[in-house]
């Protein structure tokens, strides 16, 4: 077995006024819970230090710089920009929506979807070259994505044929945006979060299969700002596409398992094995390779 502990550590609600070091205690102690458990890899969600601040217009350049935090201890292995960027540049006419200006505070990212091994983490792993990222009794190969990336094919595949074998992925998704998503039919609210809980675990589930994965997904949850419902939904799966741990609030909380990478063979050398099944000449208008 190549067997490791990984961890996603859901966040409940951070407020635009919770100060940083309060945010920062509550990182350390989900950090150490986790660790008690005996985590190896613990993943946050995605905007973890701040509120989700694209649904607010922000204008002062002060709080827009006190967003960003850099690591400065400890070493970067590996680094990912969000690659699709919901929602708008500008708010929306409707003056109750729940706007989402990630288009007007970001850049799409531009590093694409690159697996890399995680060190350390397989006892015994054989070390591989870098670049070499066939999966076996090598350190794990991970990928990672930021929230709205979940719900697009396209970068789980990128990742499908490096031979992933954890998706990690970190998100803040609201419970209720009509004005984002489009309304077809009207819904409560409850409804509509438990859609959007469904749709969550739909991606992970469906991705994790079709490309013979493990998924660890961090949720920040609850209502932020006093106002403004994130889902909860944290959970890990399987290359079968089975749920083996999920978040039971939408508060703190360490969702954790202990997985054996080797349940990804099944899937990567039987019904999903690419190189065996796959028809690249039927797929021209997405597939260069
Ligand atoms: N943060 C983020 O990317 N949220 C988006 C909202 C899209 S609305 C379907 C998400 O995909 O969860």
């Amino acid at each position: 077995p190549r067997t490791i502990k990984i961890a996603a550590a859901q966040m409940g609600p951070v407020h635009r006024d919770s100060t940083r070091q309060d945010t920062l205690s509550r990182m350390i102690k989900l950090l150490q819970s986790a660790s008690t458990r005996g985590a190896q890899l613990v993943l946050f969600p995605e905007a973890a230090f701040t509120t989700f601040f694209p649904r607010h217009l922000i204008s002062a350049q002060e709080e827009l710089d006190s967003v960003y935090y850099s690591a400065s201890q400890g070493k970067v292995i590996a680094k990912y920009r969000k690659v699709h960027l919901p929602g708008t540049k500008e708010p929306f006419e409707n003056p109750d929506a729940v706007n989402q200006l990630e288009k007007r505070y970001f850049e799409p990212g531009n590093l694409g979807f690159k697996a890399f091994r995680a060190p350390d983490l397989v006892l015994g792993a054989q070390k591989k070259g870098a670049g070499s990222v066939r999966p076996g009794k090598g350190d794990p190969i991970m990928g990672m994505m930021i929230c709205n990336d979940r719900r697009w094919a396209e970068g789980w595949r990128c990742y499908g044929l490096q031979g992933v074998e954890v998706v990690l992925c970190g998100y803040n998704t609201a419970g209720f945006a009509p004005d984002l998503w489009g309304t077809r039919k009207p819904m409560t609210q409850e409804q509509a979060e438990e859609d959007a809980v469904f749709h969550h675990k739909l991606v992970m589930q469906g991705n994790s299969y079709m490309n013979s994965c493990f998924s660890v997904s961090a949720a920040k949850a609850g209502l932020e700002d006093g106002k403004y419902d994130l889902i909860g939904g944290s959970c890990i799966t399987s290359p079968e596409g089975h749920v083996v741990a999920e978040a039971q609030t939408k508060d703190d909380e360490v969702v954790f398992a202990e997985i054996d990478l080797e349940d990804c063979r099944q899937g990567k050398e039987k019904t999903f094995d690419f190189d065996r099944h796959r028809r690249i000449d039927q797929y021209s208008p997405i597939s260069l390779q």
